[in-house]
């Protein structure tokens, strides 16, 4: 069946057809697609005959490992049932109201979730709930949102204006209006001659200074990622969360803890906002939700978020498949097999030290400068020097070498930069924990010998 012929017409098609996603089409065209073909735990399999260790759990998402019948039975009995129905028009959906009590238990306090299909679609809600929430307050004016330079909220009009990325940015005119961002808490890039912790609360000032300088009167939140995915795995320091919480709080600010990777799990908690202390009045949920079996995504509110929101009359927002009934039955069976396995505990208790130990130990490599990990999210900062923290002449090339080197070695990580990230899924065993650092460090070896022919070494 995949036969030479039948694959290059495969890749000739694909290459004919279709539009990737955040790719240069014509660079991708020439080289070919890698096309998946099967995948099973957290194995991917392509069309070659070739298999690799997702260490990057598909887009961060599929948290449950691949290959799991009890979510793919649960779509197929509700799409027998009901296939579709929306939420519209004083209607609803079993999955959906069980689905939204399963997230109420999970996060205290947020009784109420508005259903999106994306983590795109979700920020965008939030840009639309948020002002209509200050308007009913009875402060209209409180529109302008505060977000980091390099953050990620989605590829949206709304979401890639709230994140922070200047390549999305430089296409198509964004940000919109209302929206400024601020420095990023990037200790290893950006820190300087500052301590972590002092950084951290330089960092959460710089949100002071914002509200400040446009008003907090016009100010209706702050929107972050616990930590930052995309943008690198950007862990703050442990002064940077609380610091942010209490200079909004002060200043009647929301905040909006963007979930949509650190959510149902990833960090050893079922949010991340809880790993670092802080209590958000708005949560965007998505890819840990269904772990990426159906597309689904939200908006958790709080309580006292909602009962505004509730006594407001209509809210004019929402999508033909928000609540998507099949999708719902994908999110209630995965969220199952989190809670049945004790996916979350077993993050927090014994994979990922387990994984954690292994990983920090690759800061011994002449090229990593840092390692850092929490959860099951880690990065590993390559440099020319690690005393200096230096960076590479051209950012991104030894990442992007060093990725497909560990591509070469079976293994699936993502390069930010010259940042290298990890995100496996929670059913990651030891032996494998194991085999993802060895290619790691074969990939890494096969780095620093290109670095040292391109003589690079500082
Ligand atoms: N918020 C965060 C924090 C995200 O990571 C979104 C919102 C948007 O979700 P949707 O479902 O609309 O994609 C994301 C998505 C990457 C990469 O290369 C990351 C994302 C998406 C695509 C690529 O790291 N994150």
């Amino acid at each position: 069946m995949n036969d030479a012929t039948t694959i290059h017409a495969l890749r000739a098609r694909d290459a004919r057809h279709h539009l990737h996603p955040f790719t240069d089409t014509a660079a991708l065209n020439a080289e070919g697609t890698r096309i998946i073909t099967r995948a099973n735990g957290v194995w991917l399999h392509d069309v070659d005959g070739r298999d690799f260790l997702d260490a990057f759990s598909g887009l961060w998402n599929v948290a449950v490992g691949y290959g799991r019948r009890e979510i793919a039975d649960a779509v197929y009995a509700q799409m027998l049932e009901l296939p579709y129905y929306n939420n519209f028009f004083k209607s609803s959906n079993i999955p959906t109201i069980e689905l939204a009590e399963i997230l109420s238990e999970l996060a205290p306090g947020f009784t109420r979730t508005f259903f999106t299909n994306s983590g795109s679609e979700g920020n965008d809600t939030v840009i639309r709930m948020v002002r209509h929430y200050w308007a009913l307050r009875g402060k209209p004016d409180k529109t302008y949102f505060i977000s980091r330079h390099n953050g990620y909220h989605g590829s949206t009009i709304g979401g890639a204006s709230l994140g922070g990325m200047a390549p999305m940015h430089k296409q198509g005119g964004l940000p919109i209006p209302g929206i400024v961002h601020v420095p990023q808490p990037w200790w290893w890039g950006e820190g300087g001659d500052m301590a972590p912790d002092e950084f951290g609360l330089w960092a959460a000032n710089q949100v002071a200074e914002a509200i400040d300088r446009i008003g907090a009167e016009h100010v209706g939140a702050f929107i972050g990622e616990p930590v930052q995915g995309a943008g690198g795995v950007i862990v703050p320091p442990d002064t940077y969360w609380p610091e942010v919480q209490r200079i909004c709080r002060e200043r009647d600010v929301l905040i909006v803890s963007d979930e949509v990777i650190c959510g149902f799990g990833r960090l050893g908690t079922w949010f991340g906002c809880q790993h670092f202390g802080v209590t958000p009045d708005l949560m965007t949920i998505a890819k840990g939700l269904t772990s990426g079996y159906l597309p689904m995504g939200g908006v958790m509110v709080s309580d006292a978020f909602a009962d505004v929101l509730a006594a407001g009359g209509d809210f004019n927002h929402g999508y033909t498949t928000s609540g998507h009934p099949a999708c719902a039955a994908a999110a209630i069976a995965n969220l199952g097999i989190l809670r049945r396995e004790n996916l979350v505990e077993r993050v927090r208790d014994t994979i990922g030290p387990y994984l954690a130990s292994r990983w920090l130990a690759l800061a011994d490599h002449p090229l990593v400068g840092q390692a850092r990990i929490v959860g099951l999210i880690g990065a590993l900062e390559l440099t020319p020097d690690k005393a200096s923290r230096a960076k590479f002449p051209k950012p991104g090339e030894i990442g992007t070498f060093c990725r497909d080197a560990a591509y070469r070695e079976g293994l699936i990580l993502r390069a930010t930069g010259d940042s290298m990230l990890i995100a496996p899924p929670f059913v990651l065993s030891e032996p494998e924990a194991d085999l993802l650092v060895e290619r790691t460090r074969k990939a890494l070896d096969a780095a620093l010998v290109e670095v040292e022919r391109r003589e690079w070494k500082s």
